[in-house]
C-alpha cells in the first residue's frame, strides 16, 4: 500500500519485531504495561493525591514522597485535548526529530541506540537549577499502541557502559514517565479533527539522584510541568492542524 513519509513513521500498531529479541525487552515491556494501567487508573477515590494545578481541562496531582531525604513527589496529570489522535500525541512525544521544539527543560539530546521503530535510548542533558547540580538522564523510550484507539509512550532510566553515572559535571537523575492517551468519537461518526477528543494521562516520577534542595526542587516542579503539559498539547495540536489525521 501507499504511505507517505508521515505515516510510516506514526507509532507503529503491533510491536515491532527487533524489540522482542533485545536484552531490555522483557524490562521494557513489564514496566510499560504496569506503568499504562497505573496511568489510566484515576486519582479521585485514592488517599494522597493532591490537587496542585488546574487550568480548563488539565488537572495536575502531586504525592509528597521522599527517598534517603530525597523529594520523590510522584506526579500524575489528567487532560482532555481536542482536534487530535491519541496516535499523534505519542508520534511527537516519542519522536526525538521534535522534542527541542516542545521540551523546554533541555540542554542536549543523544540517541544513544536504536532498537527499533518503536524504542528508542536517550541520554539528555537538563537546564541547571541553581543551587543544585546539573543534572542528566540515561532512559529508554518505547511507544505502543496500548487497545483500540490507545496509545502511550514510557520513559524509564537504564544503564549503558558508555554513559557512566556521576563522572563529570553532571548528577544523574532516574525518571519513570507515561504519557497514556485514549481518543474517542461519537458512534456511528467517522473520526474527524472536528469531532475527536484524547484524553491524557501523563505520570511522572524523577529521582534527583543527588542533594537537591527539597523548596527549590518543588517550587520548580509546580511552574514547570503545568508548563509542559500545555506547551506539548499545543505544539501537537499545532502541528496537525492540516495533516490528514492518523487514527
Ligand atoms: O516527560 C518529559 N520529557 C521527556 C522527554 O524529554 C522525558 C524527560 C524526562 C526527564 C524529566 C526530568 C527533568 C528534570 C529537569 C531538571 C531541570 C529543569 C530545568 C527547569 C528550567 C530552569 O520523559 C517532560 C518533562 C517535563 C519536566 C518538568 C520538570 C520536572 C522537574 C522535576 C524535578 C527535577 C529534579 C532535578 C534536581 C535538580
Amino acid at each position: 500500500s501507499v504511505h507517505t513519509r508521515d505515516q510510516v513513521e506514526l507509532p507503529p500498531p503491533a510491536i515491532d519485531n527487533r524489540l522482542t529479541v533485545h536484552p531490555l525487552w522483557p524490562e521494557i515491556d513489564r514496566i510499560s504495561t504496569e506503568q499504562i494501567q497505573a496511568a489510566f487508573e484515576g486519582v479521585g477515590g485514592e488517599i494522597g493525591w493532591q490537587l496542585f494545578a488546574e487550568e480548563g481541562d488539565m488537572r495536575m496531582y502531586r504525592r509528597e514522597m521522599e527517598v534517603d531525604g530525597m523529594v520523590t513527589d510522584p506526579l500524575k496529570a489528567m487532560h482532555k485535548v481536542r482536534g487530535v489522535t491519541a496516535r499523534e500525541m505519542c508520534h511527537y512525544f516519542f519522536n526525538p526529530r521534535y522534542r527541542y521544539e516542545w521540551e523546554t527543560t533541555l540542554e542536549t539530546m543523544t540517541i544513544v541506540e536504536e532498537i527499533a521503530s518503536d524504542s528508542l535510548v536517550f541520554h539528555q542533558t537538563f537546564k541547571r537549577i541553581w543551587p543544585a547540580s546539573q543534572r542528566d538522564a540515561l532512559f529508554w523510550s518505547h511507544v505502543r499502541q496500548a487497545s483500540e484507539n490507545t496509545y502511550a509512550v514510557t520513559n524509564h532510566s537504564t544503564t549503558n557502559a558508555d554513559y557512566p553515572a556521576n563522572n563529570g559535571a553532571c548528577i544523574r537523575l532516574f525518571v519513570t514517565v507515561c504519557l497514556a492517551c485514549h481518543t474517542t468519537y461519537p458512534a456511528g461518526e467517522t473520526p474527524t479533527r472536528d469531532n475527536i477528543t484524547t484524553s491524557i494521562a501523563y505520570c511522572s516520577t524523577v529521582n534527583p539522584g543527588g542533594w537537591a534542595p527539597a523548596g527549590v526542587l518543588r517550587a520548580v516542579y509546580k511552574r514547570e510541568y503545568p508548563k509542559f503539559l500545555k506547551r506539548f498539547t499545543s505544539y501537537v495540536v499545532e502541528q496537525c492542524r492540516d495533516k490528514p489525521i492518523a487514527i
